[in-house]
């Protein structure tokens, strides 16, 4: 038997979507991000902060175990894990985000990683939320592009976006993930979060080159439930 495994922040999240109450994650990069310099970025992170996402593409068990312990020296917000490898997964964290890149073909992120964290994930009480990642064009090479030897779909390519993100949800993914990747020169267009919050029912996540207050009003007033910020919180210049 495996342990039983609760589902509060998940609920909380579809709570929101319903309500239409707009959810906002800050991204920590354990790789980018001063462990002695946690405290203080967490004092400047917006007061409408819901969540705290804790991940990157590289990054190995320590460095995550090291994080997410200051981390919850100094929030009571939520802290879910955002991995790029099984080597990540380690206690601490409220919720794991269980990514599974469906824009690609590689499949070590379709389901060879998902097995290999099988042995953490039987032993672990931890919150698991079932998420469908999208990776789609925001101008430049990103790092999940690099890591996952895969392609990004195309900004204008509303028609695949949407199929991919329905074929998740098909697929049981309780959440989507619009991603244009960290540092994105365009974040996802609100024609794409439209089409793609018009034909899913899950709640929908957007990431990737939001830099300021009105493009993350956008992503909301277009359907995203959650906007992640990572690169412009980190290098202090998110306009708000
Ligand atoms: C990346 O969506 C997140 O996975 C956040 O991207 O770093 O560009 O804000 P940024």
């Amino acid at each position: 038997m495996t342990q039983s495994k609760v589902c509060l922040i998940y609920d909380q999240i579809v709570e929101a979507h319903l309500k239409g109450n707009p959810l906002f994650a800050v991204l920590i990069d354990p790789e980018k991000q001063k462990l002695t310099e946690i405290s203080r970025f967490l004092t400047k992170i917006p007061s409408f902060s819901t969540h705290i996402f804790v991940g990157g593409s590289t990054g190995g068990t320590s460095v995550i175990k090291a994080c997410v312990e200051e981390i919850k020296k100094h929030t009571t917000l939520p802290v879910l894990l955002f991995p790029g490898n099984h080597n990540q997964l380690v206690k601490g964290f409220d919720a794991l985000l269980f990514l599974s890149l469906i824009s690609g073909r590689n499949p070590d992120y379709l389901i060879g990683e998902h097995i290999k964290a099988v042995p953490f994930l039987r032993t672990s009480t931890m919150e698991v939320i079932p998420t469908g990642y999208i990776l789609i064009n925001g101008g430049n090479i990103t790092s999940v592009q690099r890591v996952s030897h895969t392609l990004p779909l195309g900004m204008k390519d509303i028609d695949t976006i949407v199929a991919t993100a329905l074929a998740g949800q098909y697929a049981g993914k309780k959440l989507i993930y619009l991603e244009a990747g960290s540092g994105a020169k365009h974040p996802v267009l609100t024609s794409v979060i439209k089409a793609v919050h018009a034909a899913i029912d899950v709640p929908l996540i957007v990431g990737g080159g939001i830099r300021d207050k009105n493009t993350m009003e956008a992503a909301y007033h277009a359907g995203a439930t959650l906007v992640v910020v990572g690169t412009a919180l980190e290098n202090d210049v998110f306009k708000v």
